[in-house]
């Protein structure tokens, strides 16, 4: 063949790799693997009989072992083999080979490489306050300075008609300043503060020593509180400031009418509002103030007595919410932010009760508590899983009158049926389907599995809780590590205001990315996605995929729990 046209050919090769189907075929946690930590790979459409580790700077061959016949997982369309190389732990930093294809390096080591992981998760709920400049001493990741004014003082709100009350009226003025902001947008919304704020103090319940020395250099830091009791309070200081004093109610949330454009917080300038009332706010502020009265108990020098105050605001919106059962809440028709609507209820008048009992012990809140249901993945709309793993991580604190069998036998079921999901799914991953969120739905079944390992020492479910950490750090079917600025390859293009109109090129760092999910194929365009497309690959590292490439504080908040497990398991 004449040279030109070999070149040619060359060239027409690299270039359809290139914009068709470049792909990793074979996918790592970008991260790394602890020594003695199990280490798995996932092998897509190679159909291999073995697998090599190399050396990343030699080159050499330093472990190598068969592999079981790929099988096809239906979620992905992909035939998928798993490199299990757990076996081999000498330190250092190597890539997986199969014939010609590589994976991206990564790291065997002891610890340290996830401590910066588990600092930035957190202190991206830093970067996320609302009501305060954010400071270049604190906000700097390698290098890169993500101070910004402040945004959204909140100091004068106003009272939407739909909140409107005996003593607060339809436009008057109320202050509720702090907060996180939930997402990529500015708004605050209670019932999604509630679901997040439980794996802070979950997580702070399992390993109090290990928070007592994670130093997150944040403005509180230093003051005998540990800084992720810290960080949640600015949380709770706000979600107090929205129980309407005069009946005991809570506001749904606080936000604009409509969504901004992708602006800087100071640049967000339009009034703000306290929008409805719901049961399930009330609910979720209820268990949240019951949970963090418990918590925050030993800290009272420091907060100024905040557990006796949190623990009568949760009694108080407990009994609102028992008064006012069936308030549901939808978006009034002047307000297109996000709804957190929800029309099931049971599961919230649950995590309050719970979450009353295990703090104040009283059987008026225990005799509440169905605990014949069935329990299964948590989420922001569904919580009483997250409410059944807090009575089994405080069982032993429990009065005597419980049934200790039957939670016993509900935590288990809840634990058995994530395992299996992760046990029997050939991508080995525990998850029904991809939605939006799918990477927090990762990271909540995880973190339970980890819970059960904690629990139990069941070796089986921290091999789950592993499966998911390594899938949310680029063991997936996209090849990224899905945590900004983590790993090899990370979402670039986040659907954040900030990300984007901060004017710096990299995305703000340590925010996990919504995830694959096929929901919504048109926020990019009618285009999104090219039919056919398997829903483990509905991703899109663009700014306008707010369905698969926004952030959430219910997605970062289960991953800070799952991070911490993995950390203290080895
Ligand atoms: O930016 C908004 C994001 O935070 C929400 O999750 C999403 C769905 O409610 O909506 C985004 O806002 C978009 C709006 O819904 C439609 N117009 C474009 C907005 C920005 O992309
Ligand atoms: O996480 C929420 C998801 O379950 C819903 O399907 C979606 C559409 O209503 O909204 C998601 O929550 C968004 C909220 O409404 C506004 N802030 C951004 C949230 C994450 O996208």
């Amino acid at each position: 063949m004449p040279m030109f046209i070999k070149g040619f050919h060359t060239i027409c090769f690299l270039l359809i790799s290139v914009v068709c189907c470049a792909q990793n075929f074979i996918r790592a946690n970008q991260l790394g693997y602890f020594t003695n930590g199990m280490k798995c790979a996932m092998i897509s459409d190679m159909d291999a009989e073995s697998f090599t580790v190399r050396g990343a700077q030699t080159n050499q061959v330093v472990f190598s072992a068969a592999l079981e016949p790929q099988r096809l997982w239906n979620m992905s369309g992909e035939n998928v083999q798993f490199a299990d190389f757990s076996e081999f732990n000498v330190p250092g930093q190597y890539y997986l080979q199969i014939g010609t294809e590589r994976s991206h390096p990564f790291v065997i080591a002891d610890s340290a490489i996830f401590d910066e992981l588990s600092v930035w998760t957190l202190k991206s709920f830093y970067l996320w306050r609302s009501s305060t400049p954010i400071e270049e001493q604190y906000a700097t990741f390698r290098g890169t300075n993500y101070a910004r004014a402040m945004g959204h003082p909140d100091d004068v709100v106003y009272v939407h008609r739909s909140a409107a009350s005996e003593g607060r009226h339809v436009e008057s003025e109320v202050s509720s300043p702090k907060g996180w902001y939930d997402a990529g947008d500015y708004g605050k919304y209670i019932v999604n503060a509630g679901f997040s704020a439980a794996f802070f103090w979950m997580a702070y319940e399992l390993y109090p020593d290990y928070y007592a020395n994670l130093n997150l250099n944040i403005p509180e830091s230093g003051n005998q509180m540990p800084d992720i009791l810290d960080e949640l309070k600015w949380e709770l200081d706000w979600m107090l400031t929205m129980q309407d004093p005069s009946d005991g109610g809570v506001y749904h949330k606080l936000s604009t009418l409509r969504f901004c454009g992708m602006v800087m917080p100071d640049a967000d300038k339009k009034d703000r509002y306290v929008i409805g009332k719901s049961t399930a706010a009330a609910l979720s502020f209820a268990a949240t103030m019951a949970a963090c009265a418990r918590v925050y108990a030993p800290f009272d020098s420091i907060t100024d007595g905040m557990s006796d105050k949190m623990l009568k605001a949760a009694r108080r919106a407990y009994k609102w919410a028992e008064a006012h059962p069936e308030v549901y809440y939808q978006n009034p028709k002047d307000v297109f932010t996000g709804s957190y609507g929800d029309e099931t209820l049971s599961d919230d008048f649950f995590f309050a009760a719970a979450e009353l009992f295990i703090t104040t012990k009283e059987k008026q809140y225990y005799d509440k508590l169905n605990l014949s249901q069935s329990f299964e993945t948590p989420t922001w709309h569904d919580v009483k899983s997250v409410a059944l793993l807090d009575l089994a991580i405080n069982e032993k604190s429990l009065p005597d009158f419980i049934n200790r069998h039957m939670l016993k036998v509900k935590s288990q079921a809840l634990f058995d049926n994530i395992y299996k999901l992760y046990h029997y799914s050939v991508g080995h991953l525990p998850l029904r389907k991809f939605e939006w969120g799918s990477n927090g739905t990762v990271a909540a079944n995880g973190s339970i599995l980890g819970v059960a390992y904690n629990l139990t020492g069941e070796k089986k479910y921290l091999e789950g809780a592993q499966a998911c950490f390594d899938y949310l750090l680029g063991r997936n079917s996209v090849d990224y590590c899905f945590v900004s600025r983590f790993g090899y390859k990370y979402p670039k293009n986040i659907h954040d205001r900030r990300s984007d109109a901060d004017g710096i090129k990299e995305p703000l760092p340590g925010y996990l990315a919504g995830g694959p999910n096929l929901d919504e194929t048109t926020d990019c365009g009618k285009t999104s996605y090219p039919s056919g497309t398997y829903p483990a690959r509905a991703y899109l590292d663009e700014m306008c995929s707010y369905s698969t490439n926004e952030i959430a504080i219910n997605w970062n908040a289960p991953l800070i729990m799952l991070i911490a497990e993995i950390l203290n398991a080895y």
